[in-house]
């Protein structure tokens, strides 16, 4: 079995997955969890040391502020990994009630531009390369505010922070369809977000969250047509049942994530070179978050694995002479071959263990934080 297409892929963690989460019902704490950004990026660390796979840990401003960045930076280092896209964070003032870069108050605007501008300060410090944009701005009601006047508004803010951006920096501009707000979204879909940044210049780019799409959307049609456009920015992977649920990739629907990454595949897209950073966006409202980003980094890097085996010539054959059955068998075949040990050979060849959520286990680790993090505050959502 061929799986030297996985050699050098990798997939960014974010820090938030560490933090105590919950739903709107309520936030579970527990123990050992991180009481601030170095206690993050040493869990994000466990998640690489123990599957070679996860090099990266995203940061979110403000939650993820310390004093000194160069400190954060050497501390990430010297525990094998290193800061990744910084999110910004427009859903959590007051005043950004009506919106933030749509806001119809200039001043609102041009506080939420400042706030990028910031961040881009901050990846200045950090190393970091991908500004990442999810903009929670939306109308609850039709006739609220008019959704061309935003649409301006947005092109406008979005302009000022691309305009400051370092040479070898870029944004990731997320869409959502619903959520925070029900009526519109202002960047609801891929092709608004793909309009901006076609707008914008060479160095936007559209980050595409698996959960953020209407329920039987056809997600590798998207994943295809911004990989066509060398528009594809990055990932934000997780699983969803009902609406954006931030669940374990791969947990809900295995076959879809293999759907995307043989899009990937198809144009190698998964090679570094590509510039597609695969990142993970999630929360562990019940489960243990270490082993929880343990087990999504694994099932995609499973995902990859099974679309590295795609007989592509044998495909392109079938898919010519209009065999539909053949051509759909062919890649069925991929899906349905178990790919398990040989991962776990790769592993261990390269001095990993075979199986990294036991291994964790196994160190200790859980146990050890939760004595030394005892009686902290926790640096969760918001904190
Ligand atoms: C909110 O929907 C969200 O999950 C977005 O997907 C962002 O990427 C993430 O929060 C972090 O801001
Ligand atoms: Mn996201
Ligand atoms: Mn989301």
């Amino acid at each position: 079995m061929n799986l030297d297409g996985l050699d050098g892929f990798t997939v960014e963690v974010p820090s938030w997955a560490y933090g105590n989460s919950g739903t709107r019902f309520k936030v579970f704490a527990s123990p050992g969890v991180p009481r601030n950004p170095y206690e993050k990026i040493a869990d994000a660390a466990q998640v690489h040391r123990l599957t070679g796979l996860a090099p990266r840990i995203s940061l979110h401003i403000p939650w993820d502020v310390v004093d000194d960045w160069s400190d954060l930076r050497a501390h990430a280092e010297k525990l094998g990994v290193k800061l990744g896209a910084i999110n910004s964070n427009l859903f959590q003032d007051d005043e950004y009630k009506l919106g933030s870069l749509c806001h119809p108050d200039a001043a609102i605007r041009d506080k939420a531009v400042r706030h990028h501008l910031r961040c881009i300060e901050i990846m200045h410090e950090t190393g970091s390369s991908d500004l990442k944009i999810w903009l929670p701005d939306g109308l609850n009601y039709p006739g609220q505010d008019s959704l061309r006047g935003r649409q301006d508004r947005l092109a406008e803010s979005l302009r000022r922070i691309y305009d400051e951006l370092g040479d070898d920096q870029r944004i990731l501009l997320e869409y959502k369809f619903f959520e925070p707000y029900f009526y519109s979204m202002d960047i609801p879909d891929w092709g608004t977000s793909l309009l901006h940044c076609l707008a914008l210049g060479e160095k936007a780019t559209v980050v595409l969250d698996t959960g953020h799409h209407a329920p039987g959307t056809n997600i590798e049609f998207i994943v295809m047509q911004l990989l066509r456009q060398g528009r594809l920015g990055a990932f934000d992977f997780n699983s969803r049942f009902y609406a954006d649920d931030d669940l374990i990739v791969g947990a809900a629907d295995p076959f879809q994530l293999f759907r995307i990454m043989s899009e990937i595949v198809a144009v190698d897209a998964h090679l570094p070179s590509s510039g597609v950073n695969f990142m993970l966006d999630q929360c562990h409202n019940i489960e243990e978050k270490i082993p929880g980003q343990i087990r999504s980094v694994l099932n995609v890097e499973q995902a990859l694995a099974k679309a590295l085996l795609i007989d592509r010539s044998a495909l392109a054959t079938a898919q010519r002479e209009g065999d539909v059955l053949g051509a759909n068998e062919i890649l069925m075949a991929a899906y349905e071959t178990d790919v398990r040990a040989a991962l776990a050979d790769r592993r261990e060849a390269r001095g990993l263990p075979r199986d990294p959520v036991k291994a964790f286990k196994a160190s200790g680790y859980a146990s050890t934080v939760s004595t030394e993090r005892a009686g902290g505050t926790q640096a969760g959502w918001g904190a």
